[in-house]
């Protein structure tokens, strides 16, 4: 066996007149100009050398490929392009195996979709992801899976940017072999063993004839999904037209939309989204910060807060203590996270071991003292402080030393419970949003004592929960909740000024918002926010400007959906502009001598966006958020915000 090397990244081995050729580009094997550049060099050396039989493509430790390397879009392109390299590989003399060692993603999977043959370690994923990032696959995905799997399955796959484990790839055909163990010597075996056969080249597949129904009901279930992006729908074009020209067409068509759609503001505001979640939740100078061990995760309170973040803890294989006042109110907290196990095994997300194995790590006592074993303590008690300060007291002397304890509270200000215990240094805020167990964001809230370690392990544990943790100073509502603030703040003076509520929430809908601001009121209930604003009227500003028309609608009852009235009336169960609440509004406007005007789709959305990005540059004065970047994913992740805008901060600079 000798080492051979073509370029930094690409090196080989030759094994009996196999030549095994590894990409080696940390951090993710990106398909940069020197991975290809290197590929072709080696595909050059196994042409000309007559001893070599066949040839693998393989990568290091868990990523085969991870695609193309995203950091190279918007750079002028450097030769040899991706489709030339991937075109030489299927056209290729000699037989080319692609060892599918880990995830082989985007550019990944085409490189191994134009291999004549695909074997993959189980462990490995696979998928066609391009779509997340607001374009289509550009070197032959498009093209080359439809004639592996048929139409159906690639527009699921494609149009979803949905990635599958190696077992389920194999099922659908896009795998020809798992091997469980020495995948590299299973390839060389099966190479030798192969070489007088024919080359399976995908590019020369018909398309197998699918059934137009599966093809139309995959086009259907994807496109709603894609709320109003370019990317799915051209992926599902390009996928059809896989069916009816040649492989030249095909590939033809989709680079040019590949290239449309890279350079497309969709596309920067999805990879802006892309690369800030891979920054959230780094804070510098706490890399080098260990961890504390978190194994045993208590929980004050297991309403459906509290249970919601059990069943999380649960998920992520921890031991989970649920803590409640009475043996009657733990039982039924017992009840409520089973309930969200159970409903995990009926969506077929769970088996039922999952789920026995999840129960077998859960405790749910009237004792707090079961929090003795705890490493962390997390509370989801009401939001009061009183009722805060006082269970952390109580915490204080249950706890071990080195014990974390985490206050949920959305409103409250952490560093009031944290003054009144022994240790602030410990305690630190962990803002779940509802349901906890689906809901991906966590704001972290680093508060004025958190020891830096503290801070380490919070993060540690919100990974490994598999939430994306945006670390934020402490303020009121936290990042999420302020944004939020001065957007429904800013819809009200709308309102004042001559907007309706239908016209704002179609706005909002037509930009990408799943629903308007509004219909969310609405669906939420006004009750709560009617009797905050009353406890606040005492203390609030009489200078400032306050709208009193969501006090109105309270007052004549109209506290939203399930009241049948409320920003809308709900006849049938279906949102209807009100007349009534029309008439409210310019009784309103009238009371304050407003002329009202009328304001375009886009207006209502740049005034909107400016008031988030205004209250999201305050936020970053104030130092309570670390970047911009982080501000986009909270209002993406926790308030319906369209990723394909790249967030308010993204989307109100580009205006
Ligand atoms: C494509 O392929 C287009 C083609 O169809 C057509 C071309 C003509 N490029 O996620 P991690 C960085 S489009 C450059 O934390 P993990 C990332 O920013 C691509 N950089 O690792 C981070 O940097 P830093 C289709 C990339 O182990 C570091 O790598 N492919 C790329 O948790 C580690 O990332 C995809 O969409 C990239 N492609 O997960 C797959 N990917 O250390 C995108 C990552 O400076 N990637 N980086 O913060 C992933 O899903 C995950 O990174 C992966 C590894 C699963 C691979």
């Amino acid at each position: 066996m000798s080492a051979l090397r073509f370029s930094d990244t690409i090196s080989a081995t030759l094994t009996d007149g196999v030549l095994v050729v590894t990409i080696d580009n940390p951090p993710v094997n990106a398909l940069s100009a020197d991975v290809r550049a290197g590929l072709m060099a080696a595909l050059d050396h196994a042409e000309k050398d007559g001893a070599i039989v066949a040839v693998i493509l393989t990568g290091p430790g868990n990523i085969f490929i991870g695609g193309a390397d995203i950091k190279e879009f918007g750079k002028p392109p450097v030769e040899p392009l991706l489709p030339q390299v991937i075109a030489r590989i299927e056209d290729f003399s000699k037989p080319v195996t692609a060892a599918i060692n880990g995830a082989a993603l985007g550019g990944g999977l085409e490189v191994a979709l134009a291999c004549h043959k695909r074997y993959a370690a189980p462990s490995a994923k696979i998928g066609l992801p391009e779509v997340k990032l607001g374009i289509v696959p550009g070197a032959g995905g498009t093209q080359r899976l439809p004639r592996l799997i048929g139409a159906a399955a690639a527009i699921d796959l494609i149009a979803n940017g949905r990635i599958v484990s190696a077992g389920h790839a194999h099922k659908l055909g896009i795998i020809d072999s798992l091997i469980e163990n020495s995948l590299i010597d299973a390839a060389i075996a099966a190479a030798k063993s192969a070489v007088d056969l024919p080359l399976r080249r995908t590019g020369k597949l018909p398309v197998p004839e699918d059934s137009k129904e599966p093809i139309d009901k995959a086009d259907a279930d994807a496109l709603r999904k894609a709320r109003g992006q370019h990317a799915p729908a051209e992926a599902v074009r390009l996928v059809r037209l896989a069916a009816t020209s040649s492989l030249g067409e095909g590939l033809a068509e989709e680079r040019r939309i590949f290239v449309k759609l890279r350079d497309s503001e969709e596309a920067a505001a999805l990879r802006h989204v892309f690369f800030a979640e891979r920054t959230a939740g780094k804070v510098d100078g706490l890399e080098k910060v260990a961890p504390r061990k978190i194994e045993t995760v208590g929980i004050v309170g297991t309403g459906l807060m509290g249970s919601g973040i059990a069943a999380a803890a649960l998920n992520a294989g921890y031991r989970v203590v649920g803590i409640e006042q009475t043996h009657e109110a733990a039982d039924k907290g017992r009840d409520r996270i089973t309930g969200i196990l159970d409903k995990a095994v009926q969506s077929g997300r769970l088996d039922m071991a999952g789920r026995d194995d999840r129960l077998g790590r859960l405790v749910v006592a009237a004792d707090a003292q079961e929090l003795a074993q705890a490493d962390l303590v997390i509370e989801a008690v009401f939001d009061d402080l009183t009722v805060k300060t006082e269970l952390f007291q109580r915490l204080d002397r249950i706890v071990r030393a080195d014990a974390i304890l985490a206050t949920n509270t959305s409103y409250l200000d952490p560093n009031a419970i944290a003054a009144a215990t022994a240790h602030p240094e410990r305690i630190v805020g962990l803002h779940f949003f509802s349901p906890a167990n689906i809901m991906r964001l966590l704001e972290v809230v680093n508060c004025e004592k958190t020891a830096p370690d503290v801070l380490a392990s919070a993060l540690a544990f919100s990974k490994r929960l598999g939430k994306l943790p945006i670390v934020c100073g402490v303020t009121e509502g936290f990042i999420g909740n302020r944004i939020f603030s001065a957007y429904r703040r800013e819809a009200e003076f709308m309102i004042e000024d001559g907007a309706l509520p239908h016209e704002i929430d179609a706005a909002l809908e037509a930009y990408g918002f799943p629903m308007g601001l509004f219909a969310v009121y609405d669906m939420a209930g006004l009750e709560i926010a009617w009797a905050r604003r009353k406890r606040q009227a005492a203390t609030r500003d009489p200078a400032a400007r306050y709208v009193t028309i969501a006090d109105r609608l309270c007052e004549a009852g109209r506290f939203g959906q399930k009241a049948g009235r409320g920003w809308y009336s709900y006849p049938d169960g279906k949102r209807t502009v009100d007349p009534e609440v029309t008439a409210l509004i310019e009784a309103a406007r009238a009371e304050k001598s407003i002329v009202p005007n009328s304001f375009t789709a886009d207006e209502i959305v740049t005034r909107l966006l400016k008031a988030m990005a205004d209250e999201g540059e305050a936020l970053l004065a104030e130092g309570i958020a670390a970047r911009a970047g982080d501000i986009d994913l909270v209002m993406i992740n926790g308030y319906g915000f369209p990723s394909h805008k790249g967030g308010p901060m993204f989307a109100a600079a580009r205006r």
